[in-house]
């Protein structure tokens, strides 16, 4: 059987130029009121322009695909994307093409939301031809290795910082309908930051939402920034911010964790270190390779 692995991420527009196209994808279609476009772009030019998500994601699924085969598992890693193209779709198409009977789905996002996670699987689900098997892997925010990275990550970042400080783990907000269907992403987000800060061997952490989407309806909070705040009123000196939710620098972290998680920081006093993304370090790559053969 003819067998290879669907990584999926959220693609990110290539050229400022592109970013309409991609807020009108993201809209499901209905394209955005100007002053939520101009807001937009100015996050990207803050960043200094469009990030570099979409080559990160390749370089992840190169990586892994290298990883897999010096583990004597020859299979291509095919590379989807849910907003910008190839979209995960049109790549279900191409694999069906070369003859790939069965695919492992590796969303690059680790925990599993009705609003994220889901989504991927559906797209692929939905031109998924017959005969070809797709098995979506729901979660891997648990895998040990994966884990043990994020501990590094983090004992990295304390190191950076003199005051003792309040750790933030943070993930993507999601509109908050979705607990009503039973949603696991808030537990899973508490399992990842309760087995990293007892690794870790801190105490004293909080979990907050980062980048709700500018959208009437409510989103999952605490919002880091009003978290900020508190943590200011309640005279905490330091604060060290992982995104646990996200595996590659791309808008939501160079901005909205960089710039304005940071300036809200500094602006009351207290010291501000992030962790450094996964990315395609090696070792990442790896604990991504172990998720992969379990699904095989
Ligand atoms: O670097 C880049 O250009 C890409 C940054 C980017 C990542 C990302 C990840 C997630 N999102 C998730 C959920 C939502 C929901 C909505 C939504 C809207 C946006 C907008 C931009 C954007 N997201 Fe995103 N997201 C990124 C970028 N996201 C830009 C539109 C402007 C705004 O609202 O800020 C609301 C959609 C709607 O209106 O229906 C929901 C989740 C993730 C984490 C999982 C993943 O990576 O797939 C969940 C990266």
């Amino acid at each position: 059987m003819r067998e290879a692995v669907l990584a999926m991420a959220y693609g990110t527009p290539e050229r400022l130029e592109d970013v309409e196209a991609y807020y009108t994808h993201i809209r499901r279609g209905s394209p955005p009121p100007e002053p939520l476009l101009d807001e937009l772009v100015e996050r990207y030019r803050e960043v200094g322009g469009p990030t570099a998500l979409n080559r990160i994601t390749r370089r992840q699924a190169q990586s892994l695909e290298e990883e897999l085969g010096r583990r004597g598992r020859e299979l291509p890693v095919y590379v989807g994307f849910k907003h910008h193209p190839p979209f995960v779709g049109e790549v279900v198409g191409e694999m069906a093409d070369d003859g790939i009977e069965r695919a492992v789905g590796l969303v690059l996002a680790p925990h599993y939301s009705l609003r994220s996670i889901a989504e991927y699987e559906e797209y692929a689900e939905a031109a998924r031809p017959e005969g070809m098997e797709i098995d979506t892997i729901r979660s891997w925010h648990d895998d040990p290795a994966f884990v043990d990275f994020l501990v590094e990550r983090l004992e990295e970042a304390l190191g950076r910082v003199e005051a003792e400080p309040m750790v933030l783990f943070t993930a993507h907000s999601v509109p908050s309908a979705v607990l009503e269907r039973g949603d696991p992403y808030p537990e899973q987000l508490r399992e990842s930051a309760g087995a990293i800060a007892s690794r870790a061997g801190v105490e004293r952490w909080r979990l907050a939402y980062q980048s709700a989407g500018r959208t009437p309806e409510p989103w999952l909070e605490p919002d880091i920034l009003d978290v900020i705040e508190d943590l200011a009123e309640e005279g905490e000196e330091a604060v060290v911010v992982q995104p646990v939710g996200f595996v590659s620098d791309h808008l939501e972290v160079l901005y909205d964790i960089d710039i304005e998680a940071r300036e809200a920081a500094e602006s009351r006093g207290m010291a501000f270190a992030r962790t450094g993304m996964p990315n395609d370090h090696p070792d990442f790559v790896a604990a991504l390779a172990d998720v992969v053969e379990r699904a095989l």
